[in-house]
């Protein structure tokens, strides 16, 4: 007697609008709220699955919107998957790949709600499906990004005092180089050896800017620079990694396998901020982190901005990979007013610790979502 198969019976994607704390700068955008586009994905043997697609800033920051993601898979993705083989995820990414081109965010979500439904059905947690975890927990960095010296300050001081986290990327690029380095010098001084600080200029200085940039840095004590130049360029990257003022992290400019060998071949990094939305899902960071690692690149656990699905996901995976060097930056629920899960993730002594529940772990507060779901009019 053969098994009754079991099928993708329905996929619905949710806009859900939520505001930040404060407002997060970047050199790209000012957040105030947070748009998480949300997958619900039904079986035919009654197991759903949960994924997550969010990006930063609509169109600011990559070239896929929340309204994007959710038009392209309720118009083209959906369709395509209904009535296909659920227990395949692997299968099923492979023949989306082939069929829908870029949309990397929206295969994120896809991809993860699919392997959260196959790990709860098969009742282990989604880590055990990527060759199970080296790590019940992950270290997590939190961003300050108000724009104010003295208002980070004391958000970091906060932060450390709290247990919460000690190490902070601080957002750059907006000012002009040289002020923006008087701000971070002044943070790293006020932090003392107490707090490792790191910064994000999301693309937003031209090439001589970051070499006259990462040596103050570099001398102030700053642990890291992350894309400090344009995504594009390439070369540019490399040369400032020569240089070895500071260790440089590519961010903007990996966007999955084929970025990542590329800059693995040319050693054009010495860390990689993996992304699960960038890399296009699950399997594709995976490949990303294993280049990195073939490559004595360091591994760094980067984020969207995502809430809690994306952010468990991303654990998930991240907690089996060999090495995490540079810890992650999961912090994406805890910078959003409102709370989306029945119980909250678990932040505690600089860490996020990982359910040992199946699938991602989480369990969703629909009534609660229902009422921040962004409605067509
Ligand atoms: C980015 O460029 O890394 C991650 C943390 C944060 O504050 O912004 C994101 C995006
Ligand atoms: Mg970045």
């Amino acid at each position: 007697m053969t098994a009754t198969p079991v099928r993708i019976e329905r996929i619905e994607t949710l806009l859900v609008d939520v505001p930040t704390i404060r407002p997060h700068k970047l050199s790209v955008a000012t957040m105030n709220c947070q748009t998480l586009v949300l997958v619900r994905l039904r079986c035919s043997d009654g197991v759903e699955g949960v994924g997550e697609g969010t990006t930063i800033g609509g169109l600011a920051y990559g070239e896929e919107s929340p309204e994007s993601i959710k038009v392209n898979i309720d118009t083209y993705v959906a369709p395509m998957l209904q009535g296909l083989d659920a227990t395949r995820p692997g299968a099923v990414m492979a023949m989306l790949r082939k069929r829908i081109q870029g949309n990397r965010f929206a295969k994120c979500a896809i991809e993860t709600a699919l392997f959260d439904a196959q790990a709860r059905r098969l009742g282990v947690p989604l880590s055990e499906l990527f060759g199970g975890r080296s790590t019940d927990a992950v270290d997590v960095a939190w961003t300050l990004a108000s724009g104010d010296t003295q208002r980070d300050i004391a958000e970091a001081e906060a932060m450390i005092e709290a247990r919460r986290h000690r190490a902070f990327k601080l957002k750059i690029g907006l000012r002009a180089a040289a002020e923006d380095v008087a701000h971070v010098v002044a943070i790293k001084r006020a932090l003392g050896n107490h707090a490792d600080v790191r910064v994000d200029v999301n693309q937003a200085w031209t090439e001589s800017e970051a070499i006259w940039a990462g040596a103050r840095l570099a001398e102030a004590g700053v642990s890291l620079v992350e894309q400090p130049i344009a995504a594009t360029n390439r070369a540019g990257l490399k040369r400032l990694t020569q240089l070895a003022h500071i260790p440089i992290m590519a961010d903007e400019a990996l966007h999955g396998a084929t970025d990542a060998f590329a800059l693995a071949h040319e050693r054009a990094a010495d860390v990689f901020a993996v992304k699960i939305a960038q890399s296009g899902g699950l399997l594709g960071a995976a490949s990303v982190a294993s280049i990195a690692t073939a490559a004595g690149i360091d591994l760094y656990g980067g984020t969207m901005l995502e809430g809690a699905a994306g952010t468990m996901a991303s654990a998930h995976l991240f907690s089996t990979f060999p090495s995490l060097k540079w810890g992650s930056e999961l912090f994406g629920p805890l910078l959003l007013t409102e709370e989306i899960l029945t119980e909250p993730l678990c932040y505690q002594d600089f860490k996020l610790h990982l359910p040992s529940t199946p699938g991602l772990g989480i369990t969703f507060d629909w009534p609660r979502i229902e009422r921040m779901v962004r409605h067509a009019h």
